[in-house]
């Protein structure tokens, strides 16, 4: 099982990589911590809650967000991650354009996490390569504004596991070599198509790559839970990272990180006595 990626510690169990949205929409954060000081705070907070890598973004992704200009990506985003680097954390910087990817690196960040899995930027494969540094590529079909119109399958199983091969095969053609693999829930995907992709998270693994898992708060677990708000869907998304570290899964992408952080000790040593 690969399990581990190039450039990051061994760490014996999934890690918890904790989302910074430095933005003033998003869905879960209703922009509590839109700004640098906000955003630092925020990351260190998940870092004292026991967050391995700090997530940076500064474009919304949620269902309908419209899109930010470059510039404006770059005035959120970079500040932030450069802090985050100077206090010694692991920063990895969630952009779809590789002159943000190129200026969070620049400024510390070690992996880049590209939710268009490198088909939003044609620039963004060949800079990570030469950058050197760790890709996770999500599987894709298009911008938020209108993605919910391509949630369509026949299995949704077979073709997300397709369509992330296709994008493993370019990322390693264009000579990335640090590359994590994730099915991208919700994104062009209705609750069931998220639910079946939970149940078969073996056949993710299978693809022999290191695999993220984010489901924290997302639509499906509010539907699942009455309707519940985004920030009351914490314990469901611990449960999903139990379920994605028995999987193997190499990293699970959270708001709430302390449940989480619990979580993957618990299935980390629950495996200790079957080895
Ligand atoms: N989900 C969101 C944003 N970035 N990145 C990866 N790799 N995987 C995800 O599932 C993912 C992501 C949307 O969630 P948010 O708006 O709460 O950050």
């Amino acid at each position: 099982m690969a399990r581990q990626l190039g450039g990051f510690a061994d760490l014996g169990r999934t890690r918890v990589m904790g989302i910074v949205n430095v933005t003033p929409d998003s869905f879960s954060d209703g922009g509590d911590h839109g700004d640098l000081a906000g955003g630092v705070a925020h990351g260190r907070q998940l870092l004292a809650e026991g967050a391995d890598l700090l997530d940076v973004g500064g474009e919304s992704t949620r269902p309908g967000a419209l899109r930010v200009s470059e510039d404006e990506e770059l005035r959120r985003v970079v500040p932030v991650v450069a802090a985050l680097v100077a206090e010694g954390a692991e920063v990895s910087v969630d952009t779809t354009r590789a002159a943000v990817a190129a200026a969070a690196v620049e400024a510390g960040a070690r992996l880049v996490n590209d939710v268009s899995g490198g088909l939003a930027d044609p620039a963004m494969l060949p800079f990570v390569a030469g950058a050197g540094v760790g890709y996770v590529a999500m599987h894709w079909r298009g911008h938020s504004t209108d993605m919910q119109s391509r949630a369509v399958y026949d299995d949704v199983v077979a073709e997300v596991c397709a369509e992330l091969a296709e994008r493993r095969a370019a990322a390693l053609d264009a000579g990335v070599r640090d590359l994590v693999l994730d099915p991208g829930l919700g994104f062009a995907k209705n609750a069931d198509h998220n639910w079946a992709l939970l149940r078969r998270l073996d056949a993710l693994v299978a693809l022999d790559r290191p695999l993220l898992v984010g489901a924290s708060r997302k639509g499906f677990l509010g539907d699942l839970l009455g309707g519940r708000p985004a920030k009351q869907r914490d314990a469901a998304t611990a449960a999903v990272t139990v379920l994605a570290a028995q999987a193997g899964a190499w990293a699970v992408r959270v708001h709430a990180v302390r449940a989480s952080a619990d979580a993957v000790r618990v299935v980390a040593r629950l495996g200790e006595d079957s080895r």
